[in-house]
């Protein structure tokens, strides 16, 4: 009789979360059982100054860093202007039994307001460090969200699985596919439900299994200024702390997602006619053409 022999250590290909029609995502993947933290919680470290080193390497170590004064205060306060005056009355986002969820998905192809957010300075040079200077934008939207609203944690994406041990290994650097990146338009508050990472839980290699801690180490929250920018890992365990205002307060983000050189560019060819609107062929850049459709020439990421 011969002994089973032990389960191969493999890399396992694994599915990704979607999106829910409401911009909460809907698969198991993301994340099992109970993943709501409500323990004590403390602030990530705000850098008064941006130091695009030590950013880089807290992509790698913690999963995430934090882009102080990606726009300016007036700026945050125009856009978040902006974004209340679009999509309609605020009525149709009230959802009964739970909260204000108002999620507009940014149209590249034809609304030029938003480019100038593309390639924000301090946060395109984190992601061209570490996603290649030739990564590209997957999706961009404005979320506004009220008391009630909070989200569990989870990851968002996960190509592959590789065994934790391996993940353990100082020397083992998993390359940053897809980068979330959040930009507070309002200054954030506990009690408004920031956006909340784990410090090192990409390590994992999985999404959070009924646990709200990884390691021992707890949840930060994103008490940050308007204007400031945190961007994370795709498979970072993260969600949101809950929305407890009692002032009525909205929560206003931008959240866009850039993907690495060899993930899919999202947006059509600009060279096409009618893909693109007569304003915005008329004001992007060069660099933005390159975050909208991608570019093949780049040289590539710093893993
Ligand atoms: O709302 C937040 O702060 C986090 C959002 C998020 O994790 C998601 O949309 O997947
Ligand atoms: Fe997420």
């Amino acid at each position: 009789m011969t002994t089973a022999a032990a389960e191969p250590a493999t890399a396992t290909a694994t599915a990704t979360a979607t999106r829910a029609s409401n911009g909460h995502f809907s698969h198991a993947m993301k994340g099992k059982g109970n993943t709501v933290y409500d323990g004590p919680i403390e602030g990530v470290a705000r850098p008064a100054v941006f130091d695009l080193e030590a950013a880089i390497e807290g992509m790698y170590t913690d999963g995430y860093c934090v882009v102080p004064n990606a726009l300016s205060t007036e700026l945050a306060a125009e856009t978040r202007r902006h974004v209340d005056a679009s999509g309609g009355p605020d009525e149709k986002y009230e959802v009964k039994n739970w909260c204000f969820n108002k999620q507009l998905m940014i149209d590249w192809t034809k609304d030029a307001y938003y480019l100038r957010y593309l390639d924000l300075p301090g946060v395109i040079d984190v992601l061209d460090a570490v996603l290649g200077p030739d990564c590209h934008l997957q999706e961009g939207n404005t979320w506004t969200t009220g008391p009630g609203r909070k989200m569990g944690l989870h990851i968002d994406h996960l190509p592959l699985q590789i065994p934790e041990e391996y993940l353990q290994d100082p020397r083992v650097r998993i390359p940053i596919y897809f980068c979330p990146v959040m930009i507070y338009l309002v200054d954030m508050k506990l009690d408004l439900g920031p956006t909340i990472v784990v410090p090192g839980s990409h390590r994992s290699g999985r999404g959070p299994n009924n646990e709200t801690t990884y390691k021992g180490v707890a949840p930060k929250a994103a008490l940050v200024k308007a204007g400031d920018a945190v961007i994370f890992r795709f498979d970072l365990w993260h969600g949101a702390w809950g929305n407890t205002n009692t002032n009525g307060e909205r929560r206003y983000v931008m959240q866009l997602t850039y993907g690495h050189r060899q993930t899919m560019p999202n947006y059509p060819r600009l060279g096409k006619e009618g893909n693109y609107s007569q304003e915005v062929l008329d004001a992007i850049t060069p660099r933005q053409r390159r975050l909208l459709c991608g570019a093949p020439e780049a040289p590539r990421a710093r893993y």
